[in-house]
């Protein structure tokens, strides 16, 4: 918030006071009750609006800590269609699945430089809010969004985008990249989706293991190139999640938004076609079949898919076919191809349209970010706003080596048993994968047994009580997650994780005319003895980073809820809900937030910003930053009551404290000016 932002909400309060005749109640066009913040608990009482939409923000609700009343709330918005809903600062929306007229430029120009609190709650108040954050104070801001899968995050974070698209000022030069940063979603989306259980439109970015392009969009001779049909039911990786069809996605109108996009973001013909080549290629990959030759070897029964992996990939078919078929050994110094049995040969295969998309999408991301890099001053630090959309929780019947980001649901007791260094279920895995000789998934679980088997968190159908036996198969584990429980079958777990691919295959790779794929797939990996890191172990790495990238920014929070299981408009299902208020922590969230403090600053944010108003700390303070923020306050008279000191930021309860702290601000920058400007006068 900065001085023009407070100024402005005195005075729309002082307005509104005088029109209402007491402290501003006003309804706006969405029938919200809204108010300025202080005052709103005042006004809210009097409107009898609120019985039918609820309140716009969950501290209004008289009864705090009754959950029923809580999801009421949610229940009697959701029905008039108002979506968004504050727990203070936090934003809660439910999945509408339903086009809403909320999101015009109109609405957009509402949201613009207004405080969180006058206007109805909005995603762009959440977008704005962290955008005058990032100015006023100078700090990096992230949005971090959390829901099932399903919930509406991917949506929440577009929308976000879009708003910044429409509203942030910027030079000719910043509009190309933000033109690109618009237009690399519906790419990452076209590559990065797929259609699940859950979700038509689920995120799988970075998890390759249930990819789905359809291609009923696709034009008729570029088709035919591709040596592809029209239905999707044609094709193995497509039909094994059973659910092809996606009725709420119009692939054609999408295509063409992927085409158009993909120009926008600097791919030219050749690239488009190279890139269409390699998705073709992992879809014929998933159609070679295999026979068993003699002795249980593999061979591969039609050349078909064989001729177009050759002319779409540019590389030799006898040797695709061996390379699919054989593993190469290297004994005594001589190298040896040795047969494959049917299952090992399937499992090349796999191995190598994950690796051949896997590291696609990779090089995609990674173009598209170099699309985005602005670089007109390399010295001058940019200010961020970091937008965190990940894949949503999904319990299904079977869990794999899924391991969900679950860390931001405070959820460290189950991090600890999944990521922990020496006793870790993923170290345990890794182990278990580099041991050589009879090592399989079944040891795996009894490892984890023996290791982490006491685990308040953890059972397994040894482990297990009398009545969670029954419900528990011989080959799972099951982990008692924050947001459920679940159950991972260990069937193919030290495959999956170290998802290798055999070095005969990572040869003819490299030998690919494709030039998406020689970028790709790199020689130098050829020589390279070491080991590559497991698939957990990569996964585990880039959450760390993420986390650390993460903790350097101030978070805004986006918490999204999804309404039913059928992808309804208007159905509330209560039980569903009531879950996930419970594992999104909303009910901790509205308690904390009741408890006071409205506003919560870092000391040297704080310091920074107030030291001129005390003679003490002013121009700078010496001492440490608590002590200079404690004289600073105390100089400023605060009331114990009204502040509290943490362990890096200063808790401050009521708003009206901080504008009067504003207002002194203002005013000595003004009689500063003042002054300033006379002794200009004077010298003059
Ligand atoms: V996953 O974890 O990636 O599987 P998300 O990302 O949480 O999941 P997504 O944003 O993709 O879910 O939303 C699912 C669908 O709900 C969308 O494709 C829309 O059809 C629908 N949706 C979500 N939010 C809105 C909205 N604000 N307005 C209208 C919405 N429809
Ligand atoms: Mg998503």
């Amino acid at each position: 918030m900065d001085v023009a932002d407070i100024r402005n909400l005195m005075r729309k309060t002082q307005a509104s006071i005088i029109q209402n005749g007491f402290l501003g109640k006003r309804v706006d066009d969405l029938g919200n009750v809204v108010a300025s913040d202080g005052v709103r608990a005042m006004m809210e009482s009097a409107l009898t609006a609120r019985d039918r939409v609820g309140v716009s923000d969950f501290v209004l609700l008289e009864n705090f800590t009754s959950e029923a009343s809580f999801i009421e709330n949610l229940r009697k918005r959701f029905k008039e269609n108002l979506i968004y809903t504050y727990i203070g600062s936090v934003l809660v929306s439910v999945n509408p699945y339903k086009d809403l007229e909320i999101y015009t430029k109109n609405h957009m120009e509402r949201y613009r430089g207004v405080n969180f609190y006058e206007v109805s709650p909005h995603i762009y108040a959440v977008g704005d809010n962290a955008y005058r954050s990032m100015r006023t104070e100078r700090k990096d801001q992230c949005i971090l969004i959390s829901g099932e899968s399903g919930a509406g995050k991917t949506e929440a974070s577009k929308k976000i985008l879009q708003y910044y698209a429409v509203t942030c000022p910027v030079s000719d030069q910043v509009q190309t990249v933000k033109d690109r940063l618009l237009q690399s979603n519906p790419v990452l989306e076209a590559f990065g989706n797929a259609k699940t259980l859950r979700n038509d439109n689920s995120s799988r970015f970075g998890k390759y293991m249930d990819i789905q392009f359809d291609f009923k969009g696709g034009e008729e001779d570029l088709l035919r190139r591709l040596g592809l049909e029209r239905n999707p039911q044609q094709y193995q990786y497509l039909v094994k999640g059973n659910c092809p069809k996606v009725s709420s996605i119009n692939d054609r109108s999408e295509w063409k938004l992927v085409r158009k996009a993909l120009t926008v973001i600097g791919f030219n013909d050749d690239d488009v076609e190279e890139l269409l080549n390699i998705i073709a290629s992992v879809l014929h990959l998933g159609n070679v079949q295999y026979g068993e030759a003699e002795e249980g070897n593999s061979c591969i029964t039609s050349d078909t898919q064989i001729k177009y992996l050759a002319r779409l990939l540019g590389v030799n078919g006898a040797v695709l076919t061996e390379a699919l078929t054989h593993k190469k050994i290297i004994a005594k110094g001589e190298e040896l191809m040795s047969p494959l049995n049917l299952e090992q040969a399937s499992s090349a295969r796999d191995a190598l349209s994950k690796a051949v998309y896997g590291r696609t999408f990779t090089w995609l991301v990674n173009k598209i970010n170099a699309s985005l890099t602005y670089t007109e001053d390399s010295s001058k630090h940019y200010s961020v706003i970091g937008l965190l959309d990940i894949y949503g929780f999904e319990v299904f019947q079977h869990n794999s080596a899924h391991w969900e980001p679950v860390q931001y649901f405070n959820n460290k007791i189950i991090c600890d048993l999944v990521e922990e260094k020496f006793k870790g279920i993923i170290s345990i895995l890794d182990e278990e994968c580099l041991r050589p000789g009879d090592a399989n998934d079944l040891t795996f679980l009894e490892k984890l047994e023996d290791t982490v088997g006491g685990h308040a968190h953890f059972v397994t159908h040894k482990l297990a009580d009398t009545k969670t036996r029954k419900v528990m198969a011989r080959d799972e584990f099951r982990l008692l997650h924050y947001a459920g429980e679940v159950n991972y079958n260990v069937n193919g777990f030290l495959d999956k994780n170290n998802d290798l691919l055999f070095r005969n295959l990572k040869e003819v790779m490299c030998m690919s005319e494709n030039k998406i794929l020689t970028k790709c797939f790199d020689r130098e990996e050829l020589s390279d003895k070491k080991r590559p890191e497991t698939a957990a172990t990569q996964f585990k790495a880039s959450l760390a980073k993420l986390m650390e990238i993460l903790m350097s920014k101030e978070p805004s929070y986006v918490r999204c809820i999804k309404p039913n299981d059928s992808k309804q408009s208007g159905r509330f299902d209560e039980v569903l809900i009531r879950h996930q208020v419970k594992y999104l922590g909303l009910m901790e969230n509205l308690r904390v937030r009741r408890a006071g403090f409205a506003y919560r600053r870092r000391y040297e944010v704080f310091l920074q910003r107030y030291k001129s108003l005390c003679p003490d700390t002013w121009p700078s303070w010496q001492g440490k930053l608590p002590e200079g923020v404690a004289t600073l306050v105390k100089h400023l008279g605060y009331k114990p009551e009204e502040y509290k000191m943490g362990r890096s930021k200063i808790f401050i309860r009521f708003p009206k404290t901080l504008f009067a702290t504003e207002d002194a601000l203002e005013t000595r920058k003004h009689s500063l000016a003042t002054k300033l400007q006379a002794g200009w006068r004077g010298y003059s």
